[in-house]
This record gives C-alpha cells, sequence and structure tokens, in this order.
C-alpha cells in the first residue's frame, strides 16, 4: 500500500494521515469548498476539492471519491467515522474499482447494518440480548404477545435505525397500537424500511462497548471496554476507558460475546460492540458499529496500540501481530469531546471564529483537532472540533490531568463544552464511578456553568479593584493585567 485517499475531514481525517506517514504511505485528502483551508487538507500529500460545502454535495459523493482515488493513483480509502464509512455500497464500488477498502467487507457492514440480521447472527453464538424479539413484527396482535411476555415498558427499535435513531419507550399496553404505527411511519420515512422489533426497556443502564480487531485469517482480538454513558440525545460527551464498573470476569465475558458477535459477521478490521448493561452487572448485545469510532483514543491510550495502524495492516492481509493473552490494560484514560455547542442553551451548535485557540501539554494529554487559530466553525458538519484525552496510572490522575488540561485549554469565538466537561468530571457521581447514561438529564442544569462565570467575574472584578487601589498600581492598562492573571485563569 503506498498511497491512502482519506475520505473525510477535519480531526479524523488529520489523525489517520499522521499514522499514515508514519507507516511511509502517501495520503490524498479530498475536501470541500467549506474546508479548503483547513489543517488536513495542507498535511495530505495531495488534495483535491470535490465538491460545495454540504455533505451530500462532497463528502459523500461515493462516486467522485473513487474517481479521485483512480486520477491520483491511490490503492486504498479510510473512510473514518460518519459519512461513507458505513455504507455497505461504497465498501462494495471501492472493492470493485480495484481498490482496498480500509475497514470490513460490505457483508459484515450489511449484516450488522440492519439490527434485525444482527440480532439474529449474535443470537446463534448465545450472545445475551435483552428479552424481546430478533424478528420483525407483523402485526398487532403479535406486538401485544411479545410485550405480554417481557411486560412494559417496552422499546420499539428500527431495524435500520441504531445509534437512538428510530426508537421509542412504550408504557403500557394502552399506548401500543399508536405507536407501533408512529415507529413503522418514521422508520420508513427516514430509513425507507419499516420494519421493527420490540425489545423490554431497561431503565437507566449503563452503556459500554467493547473495542475488537480482526485480521482476515480469523483471529480476533478484544481491545477491551470504554464506558460511553455520559451522553446527552444520544451524543456522546465523555468517553474512558476502563470502565469503573466492570470485574475481570464480566470483562472477560462481554470481550468473548464481543468476539462471538464478529465471528457470526466473518468480521475482520477495528470494529466496536455495544452493550447495555444494567444495575446487577448483567450484559446485553444491542448493535455493532463497523466503524474506527470518534472514541477509539482511549482504548488506544490503555493498550499501547495505533489502531489506524492495525486498520491499515488488516487491511492489506497481515495477520494480527498479537494475540489475547499479549494484551492488558494500562492505566486510565479520558476524553471529552469539545463541541461548538452550548451546554447553557440545550447543548444546540454554536457557530463562529476561533478568535482565540491554545491546546494543552504536557504530560498524558493528547489532543485531536482539526482546526486551528483564526478558522470559521462551519455549520454544515459535526460540532465536534477536537478531542481532549487525558492518560494517568489511576481514573482520580486522570480526572485531575483532565481539569488541568481543560484550565490551560484556551478557546474564544463561541460556545464550547470544555466548562461543562469540568463540571461533569468533579461531579460525586462520576468520581465514585456511580452514574449511567441518565447522568447528564439527572444532574445538570444549565445555570450550573454559569455560577462558574459569575465566581470569574466576580473574581475579576475583585482583582481590578484591588490593583486600582494599590499605591504603586500601574498607570496604564491595569484590566489587561487581571486579563492575563494566573489567578483568575486558574479559577482560585
Ligand atoms: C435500549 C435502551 C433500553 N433498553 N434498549 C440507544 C442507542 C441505541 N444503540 C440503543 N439505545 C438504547 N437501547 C433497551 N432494550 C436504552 C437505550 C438508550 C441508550 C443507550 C446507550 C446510551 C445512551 C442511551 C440513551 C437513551 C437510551
Amino acid at each position: 500500500m503506498q498511497k491512502i485517499l482519506v475520505a473525510n475531514r477535519g480531526e479524523i481525517a488529520l489523525r489517520v494521515m499522521r499514522t499514515a506517514r508514519e507507516m511511509g504511505i502517501r495520503t490524498v485528502a479530498v475536501f470541500s469548498e467549506a474546508d479548503r483551508n483547513m489543517p488536513f487538507v495542507r498535511y495530505a500529500d495531495e488534495a483535491c476539492c470535490i465538491g460545495p460545502a454540504p455533505s451530500v454535495q462532497s463528502y459523500l459523493r461515493a462516486d467522485k471519491i473513487i474517481e479521485v482515488a483512480k486520477d491520483t493513483g491511490a490503492d486504498a480509502i479510510h473512510p473514518g467515522y460518519g459519512f461513507l464509512s458505513e455504507n455497505a455500497e461504497f465498501a462494495q464500488a471501492v472493492a470493485d474499482a480495484g481498490l482496498i477498502f480500509i475497514g470490513p467487507s460490505a457483508y459484515s457492514i450489511r449484516m450488522m447494518g440492519d439490527k434485525i440480521s444482527a440480532k439474529q447472527a449474535a443470537k446463534k453464538f448465545q450472545v445475551p440480548m435483552v428479552p424481546g424479539t430478533d424478528q420483525p413484527i407483523q402485526n398487532l396482535n403479535e406486538a401485544r404477545e411479545i410485550s405480554k411476555q417481557t411486560g412494559f415498558p417496552i422499546l420499539i427499535k428500527a431495524s435500520a435505525g441504531g445509534g437512538g435513531k428510530g426508537m421509542r419507550v412504550v408504557n403500557e399496553e394502552a399506548e401500543l397500537e399508536e405507536q407501533l404505527h408512529m415507529a413503522k411511519s418514521e422508520a420508513m420515512s427516514a430509513f425507507s424500511n419499516d420494519a421493527v422489533f420490540i425489545e423490554k426497556y431497561v431503565a437507566a443502564p449503563r452503556h459500554i462497548e467493547i473495542q475488537v480487531l480482526g485480521d482476515q485469517h480469523d483471529n480476533y482480538v478484544y481491545l477491551f471496554e470504554r464506558e460511553c454513558s455520559i451522553q446527552r440525545r444520544h451524543q456522546k460527551l465523555i468517553e474512558e476507558a476502563p470502565s469503573s464498573c466492570l470485574t475481570p470476569e464480566i470483562r472477560k465475558a462481554m470481550g468473548e460475546s464481543a468476539l462471538a458477535v464478529c465471528r457470526a459477521c466473518k468480521y475482520y478490521g477495528a470494529g466496536t460492540i455495544e452493550f447495555l448493561v444494567d444495575e446487577n452487572l448483567n450484559y446485553y448485545f444491542l448493535e455493532m458499529n463497523t466503524r474506527l469510532q470518534v472514541e477509539h483514543c482511549v482504548t488506544e491510550m490503555i493498550t499501547g496500540l495505533d489502531l489506524v495502524r492495525e486498520q491499515i495492516n488488516v487491511a492489506r492481509g497481515e495477520r494480527l501481530a498479537f494475540s489475547q493473552d499479549d494484551l492488558e490494560i494500562r492505566g486510565h484514560a479520558i476524553e471529552l469531546r469539545v463541541c461548538a455547542e452550548d451546554p447553557q442553551n440545550q447543548f444546540l451548535p454554536d457557530t463562529g471564529r476561533l478568535e482565540l485557540y491554545q491546546v494543552p501539554k504536557g504530560p498524558g494529554v493528547r489532543v485531536d483537532d482539526g482546526y486551528e487559530q483564526g478558522q470559521d466553525i462551519p455549520i454544515f458538519y459535526d460540532p465536534m472540533i477536537a478531542k481532549l484525552v487525558a492518560y494517568a496510572s489511576t481514573r482520580d490522575e486522570a480526572i485531575s490531568r483532565l481539569c488541568r488540561a481543560i484550565d490551560e485549554y484556551k478557546i474564544k469565538g463561541f460556545s464550547n463544552t470544555l466548562a461543562f466537561g469540568r463540571w461533569a468530571v468533579q461531579h460525586e457521581a462520576f468520581r465514585s464511578g456511580h452514574f449511567d447514561t441518565k447522568f447528564i438529564e439527572h444532574y445538570f442544569k444549565p445555570d450550573m456553568l454559569s455560577q462558574e462565570s459569575e465566581d470569574e467575574a466576580e473574581l475579576a472584578a475583585f482583582l481590578a479593584a484591588t490593583i486600582w487601589l494599590k499605591e504603586e498600581r500601574p498607570t496604564s492598562k491595569p484590566l489587561a493585567m487581571v486579563e492575563h492573571s494566573g489567578w483568575k485563569l486558574r479559577r482560585r
């Protein structure tokens, strides 16, 4: 493999290109008109504009991207996450064009993309599943029968959904008819497929996922878990590895279940098996993500592996160079997604320019970002601008380190999730490890962060007054001194 086209943008495009460069592989960037000045475009050895800003006219143009790959002599395509990464037709088209798709086969993507066929495959390998069905619901009577067996509340899920899209909670039999009807018509308009299935609703579970790697010679390993319960509206905000709630026995059982899912779909490449874990540490298979995930970095920190390197090696047919027994968890990693969103206003996306942008550095800090100071955040794409990862030997140290890094991180120009992140990891429920997917809903109120900015304003006023009243006060710019005060910056 001599040259990889990266069919993505922002931090993940850069992330993939960095590993390619370390491996002596050249890179091709494809970019939209909005991304012309992005760091990933400059980092690539070659770059090609593929269309206007909207994704459907650029990053989702499978035909155009394959054409660029051929024209530039690339021999492989890395899809990153999002966009075309879990599109089986794209994976097939890449292969049909004589190029290597750096990811699983179209067969695996297709089987896991349909949640009903994923459950049927996993069931054959005795993977634990939430009580319910692994067949499409045919009619209301059938839905009634199944919910009688499981008991209410239940969840109706779209087979073509996933990641929380196309789900409906039904609390009692009286709501069933209407909810089933709505679920099916929603699924039809969103996915052109109205197949739905039913599961017992697990209230307030933890969301824990297992990272896996497979090669094209039937070898598989699991790279332990990531705890992803701190999320809002199915958008994860904080991820960590390992989870503070698993025992070595459950970790091993979940890892082996994850590998069973891989065997069920003949998986190769990097993948993630999502599980729900209830308060008694029962775990249930939810779905499989057949791509490299945003939060893969925390797994890299605790295993010492480079997942993109592994993806590339597997894609070119190499065998995994290690087995399960070679792997162990070392230390603890926590990731905060730094998003251009306003936590005080329901985490709605904010836009603006990076007027000031300084990233934290030093021991155990990793920042995967895609923008530079002075750039505008386009409205067309995901609001995540960076991932801040803290790594240390223990969870407590990783939390302290993340807080220190958040303090060093300077972003001015739009609202972002940095202060939210500090609030979350300092919360007693997070620190003690006793939290679930309802963490933000239960504990977070918008004014919790404004208190912090009020404290800061008060301190700034106090310092300004103190300087002003001091005998040897500077004759000019007292406010500039306040601005640069280490006391204010450290919020003391
Ligand atoms: C569930 C569930 C409770 N019970 N299934 C949401 C994402 C999708 N992968 C499946 N999801 C859920 N499935 C049963 N039977 C609760 C969720 C869920 C959730 C899961 C993981 C992380 C956050 C979540 C937030 C709300 C609901």
